[in-house]
């Protein structure tokens, strides 16, 4: 059993290796296979190291998960103030090939305009007042379940919501990001050895119930015009995804429109979690590759919003598999590689000396 500090490399670097890999794809106007992704990851093997060595950049999620990392570190828990500066401050820097959602940026910017004073308001004015539901909230989320490591679920959903709500306040997208978290939190605790899919699923289901069910029974919730699949949606997708684990035979075609691979919450990080889950699984339509290399190759292959489906997956199987389960060849290629193992180090120590 991978130890837990190796889970805790593995889970960033999981998260960075999907977003660099992933972004590969992510406008690639040929339709993507497994196939075409095994050999886009054999090219990379192949190459020499000096040519390999941080030749994929990465995007928005790993910019906007290192802001998560550094300001929980730095102010020993959430500090919205600081927080909000380092995403804002960073994407004002960053080249456009990090190519963030196409509204977030009036979030940084309305910050800044605020010197960084009002926080809250500007993410709750998006989208005509209702909020983003876009998968910027899940793709970052990852550093939030180690750092409540040792503390419980509740405590996970208290700082996910947080985290989230800085950027993403529609319920569809803080019920995703938690959803997200609470992966990588029972990814890092979960014993391969005694690990069923089914009860992993279950776990998520039943704390995706709890608060899905408390949302849609709150008075002032009532008139928001969420039905009723769409306000438990989540454990609907649960659900899609337990009948999923049942077949050998489920296509790409049928996940994509059962689940999704678009760039909301609601239509990527049930995919992500899925992406994960197969590859557990199924260890036959991928041959030759362990389940974590699986996962990325799998989650890429399902087209759409690659990079952020690829993180999020990376996230959940590098907690679960361990940094070891991670090709070095694949960890080279990333820009951003020593940052992450720095980061998950330090959360790695912080968690631990708690
Ligand atoms: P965001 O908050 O701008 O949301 C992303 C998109 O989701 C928006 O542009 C809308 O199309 C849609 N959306 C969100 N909320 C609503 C709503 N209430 N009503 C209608 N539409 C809504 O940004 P974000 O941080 O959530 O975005 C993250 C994604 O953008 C990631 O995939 C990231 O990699 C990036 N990205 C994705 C693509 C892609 O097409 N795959 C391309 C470039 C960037
Ligand atoms: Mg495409
Ligand atoms: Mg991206
Ligand atoms: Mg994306």
């Amino acid at each position: 059993m991978a130890k837990l500090a190796s889970r805790f490399r593995g889970s960033l670097i999981g998260a960075l290796i999907g977003d660099c890999f992933g972004a590969q794809f992510e406008f690639l106007p040929m339709a993507i296979t497994a196939s075409k992704v095994v050999d886009f990851v054999t090219v990379l093997e192949k190459k020499k190291p000096e040519k390999r060595k941080e030749s994929l950049y990465f995007t928005d999620d790993t910019e906007m998960r290192e802001g998560v990392e550094e300001s929980l570190l730095e102010k020993k828990g959430f500090d919205k103030k600081d927080m909000a500066t380092r995403f804002a401050e960073r994407y004002f820097v960053s080249p456009p090939k990090r190519s963030y959602g196409s509204h977030v940026p009036n979030v940084f910017m309305a910050w800044k305009r605020s010197d960084y004073e009002n926080i809250d308001a500007p993410a709750m004015s998006q989208f005509n007042f209702t909020g983003s539901y876009g998968n910027g909230g899940g793709m970052r989320i990852a550093p939030a379940a180690l750092f409540t490591h040792h503390q419980s679920p509740e405590k996970l959903k208290e700082l996910s919501d947080k985290i989230t709500k800085l950027t993403h306040t529609h319920i569809l997208g803080i019920h995703g990001a938690y959803l997200q978290a609470m992966s990588v939190w029972l990814a890092l605790k979960a014993e391969e050895s005694q690990f069923s899919t089914k009860e992993f699923v279950d776990q998520l289901k039943e704390k995706m119930k709890f608060y899905e069910d408390e949302y849609s029974n709150r008075e002032e919730n009532k008139d928001k015009n969420l039905d009723s699949e769409e306000s438990h949606c989540y454990l609907h997708k649960l659900d899609v995804i337990k009948s999923f684990l049942d077949r050998k035979d489920v296509s790409n075609e049928e996940v994509v429109k059962e689940l999704g691979h678009g760039v909301s919450s609601q239509s990527s990080i049930p995919t992500a979690v899925y992406a994960f889950l197969r590859s557990v699984e199924d260890t036959k339509t991928i041959p030759n590759r362990n389940g974590f290399e699986r996962t990325i190759i799998y989650a890429i292959s399902l087209d759409g919003d690659t990079d952020t489906i690829a993180t999020m997956a990376g996230a959940i199987a590098g907690a679960f598999w361990g940094e070891e389960s991670i090709p070095k060849s694949w960890q080279e290629c990333c820009q951003g590689l020593d940052t992450a193992e720095k980061t998950a180090k330090s959360l790695y120590q912080y968690v631990t000396e708690q």
